[in-house]
């Protein structure tokens, strides 16, 4: 395979490996790097709203089974479990926190990130789904408080599963429980195989996303950084993770984590 000479390394904070103009730390000189994702890969930006967009980008990253393969195989995959009126519920997939520097693919997708959409990303939550029963159900990421203006870049690997957005309805509307991707104003795109969405604008406060359950026994994973400007009212109210506790017993954290 070619090996291509990354000029998106030439960004305010240096090289893809994170030294600076053409040199190491030590002044050796830097090899070419492999680049594990198409940088030129066309994005499509696809309005919801007057405030808020997905961009999707097929075949953004290089060599996809591959990369699937190696993180299924070596992630330090958990089960998180959430605080639900007194018991902790397992969340239906597994997931990890990852280092950015953790692959030479995690480190060019977000400097990438950072040269396109000039923000300083954090990274790299990963989720596993193991098959089709695995789901993440409707939710925006209200956990970044401040959600006027804020960016969700995901990498989908594996599987291609239906992701869905749905709008927000107004507080105190009643809302019947429609399974996601079955409402007439649902959007539906369907990443996977190394595509790469990115949520935008007010999306977060707006709009709502989700991966409901398919018919599918292979896995899928995702991985996200987030950036949020931090502009406008934050958002105060209990976020998923904060749990829901109704007893009097001593406050217990929101999620715990198995490791096995
Ligand atoms: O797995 C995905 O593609 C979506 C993950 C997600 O919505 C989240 O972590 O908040």
């Amino acid at each position: 395979m070619a090996v291509e000479i990354c000029p998106i390394a030439r960004l305010r904070c240096g090289h893809l490996d994170g030294t600076l103009d053409g040199m190491s730390a030590d002044s050796t000189p830097i090899m070419p790097v492999e680049l594990s994702i198409e940088r030129h890969a066309p994005s499509r930006r696809i309005p919801l709203g007057e405030r808020s967009w997905v961009d999707l980008v097929e075949g953004f990253v290089r060599n996809a089974d591959m990369e699937f393969a190696d993180l299924h195989e070596s992630a330090p995959w958990a089960q998180t479990e959430v605080l639900r009126y007194d018991k902790y519920v397992p969340e239906k997939r597994l997931g990890t926190m990852m280092r950015s520097d953790a692959r030479p693919m995690f480190r060019q997708a977000e400097l990438h990130l950072q040269a396109k959409y000039r923000a300083a990303f954090t990274g790299v939550g990963a989720l596993l789904y193991r098959t089709g029963d695995d789901f993440q159900g409707l939710h925006s990421d209200r956990e970044m408080r401040w959600l006027d203006d804020t960016l969700v870049a995901i990498v989908v690997l594996g599987q291609r599963r239906p992701f869905v957005f749905r709008k927000r309805a107004p507080i105190a509307t009643v809302v019947e429980r429609i399974p996601a991707g079955s409402d007439s104003g649902d959007l539906v795109l369907m990443p996977g195989e190394g595509d790469l969405l990115v949520m935008g604008g007010a999306a977060q406060l707006e709009w709502l996303h989700g991966v409901p359950k398919a018919d599918t026994a292979n896995p899928r994973i995702s991985l996200t950084w987030r950036w949020t400007s931090r502009r406008g009212r934050p958002d105060t109210n209990p976020s998923y993770y904060d749990g829901k506790q109704y007893s009097d017993r001593p406050r217990q954290p929101g999620t715990r984590i198995h490791r096995p």
